[in-house]
């Protein structure tokens, strides 16, 4: 089906324009046990991928988590307990209770695994050494993974494919489902986080940001949100700062592991020698730690 329109510029029109769609125009479909309303082969473009973040009042996005998510991903962690910390849904796509076996991007991205080196790491050297190169793939679905209903994740991430055209680096993503409501605004954060990290690696501007969906869905759970987030008028684009000092990263992951374990008074954040921009993410997640403490 033809979305119809194809470049937008922020994460909330694209929601609400799916939402439009899925709701004039979507299939039910079942599976799983689960009713959904469901659209198919949709191909949608970010112009600027730093209008990363949902500010639509209705949805409740929390921006806490996606930076939460994005800390576990570049951490290359599975552990569920560290992602459970900022979303419980997590524990759903754990068999063990322990890892996250499949849609653990992090873990299948910055590891280094048997070649000795990570995909992350080939992927920066190639294009380095080939800025036309149209071989830089990061593969995230595993074809042993799950073409069997009682596996509980089968990574829905398939590839992401960096390209660097007119002098800026762009991301094309492949996943084969995407939830509209739960799944659909975090996935997008970290993927255009991971591209302007790139971006950054490679000294280019960030390009465009295209995501190819096979099933894009709504849950029957979220109608009700899904009918009161198209009410949502978008007010103003709100672009995230330019991402900036490649090298506070490992900082940044170290700090976000003495947030989260409460080994540090958030308090000390603000006196922390790390550059401003990755500061400013750990604040949030330091007013999350403060919440969770206050609940
Ligand atoms: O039956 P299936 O394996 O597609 O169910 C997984 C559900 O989680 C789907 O609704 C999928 O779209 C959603 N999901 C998502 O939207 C899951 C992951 C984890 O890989 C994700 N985005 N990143």
């Amino acid at each position: 089906m033809s979305i119809g329109k194809f470049t937008f510029d922020s994460v909330d029109e694209i929601q609400l324009h799916i939402l439009e769609k899925l709701f004039s125009e979507g299939q039910f479909i079942v599976t799983r046990e689960h009713r959904t309303l469901e659209i198919c082969h949709v191909n949608l473009c970010l112009s600027n991928p730093r209008n990363r973040n949902t500010y639509n009042t209705k949805r409740k996005w929390k921006f806490p988590l996606a930076i939460g998510e994005f800390a576990w991903h570049v951490s290359a962690s599975n552990s569920l307990d560290f992602i459970t910390y900022y979303a419980r849904q997590w524990k759903d796509f754990s068999l063990d209770g322990k890892l996250i076996r499949e849609s653990c991007y992090g873990h299948k991205i910055f590891k280094i695994d048997s070649s000795g080196d990570s995909q992350w790491n080939r992927v920066v050297k190639l294009l380095k050494y080939d800025k036309f190169s149209r071989r830089a793939v990061l593969a995230l679905y595993d074809s042993n993974g799950g073409i069997d209903d009682s596996v509980k994740d089968v990574a829905c991430v398939c590839t992401i494919q960096f390209l660097i055209r007119n002098e800026k680096l762009d991301a094309i993503v492949n996943m084969r489902s995407n939830d509209l409501i739960w799944g659909f605004p975090y996935d997008v954060y970290f993927l255009t986080m991971l591209q302007e990290l790139l971006s950054l690696e490679l000294e280019v501007e960030i390009g465009k940001y295209y995501h190819n969906v096979g099933s894009m869905h709504i849950y029957e759970k979220h109608f009700g949100l899904g009918k009161e987030m198209l009410n949502y008028t978008i007010q103003k684009k709100i672009s995230e700062p330019k991402m900036e000092e490649i090298g506070a990263l490992k900082e940044f992951i170290k700090y976000e592991e003495l947030i989260r374990t409460g080994k540090i008074n958030t308090k000390e954040i603000q006196d922390f020698s790390i550059h401003q921009y990755w500061k400013s993410l750990l604040i949030h997640l330091g007013n999350f730690k403060n919440e969770k403490i206050n609940k």
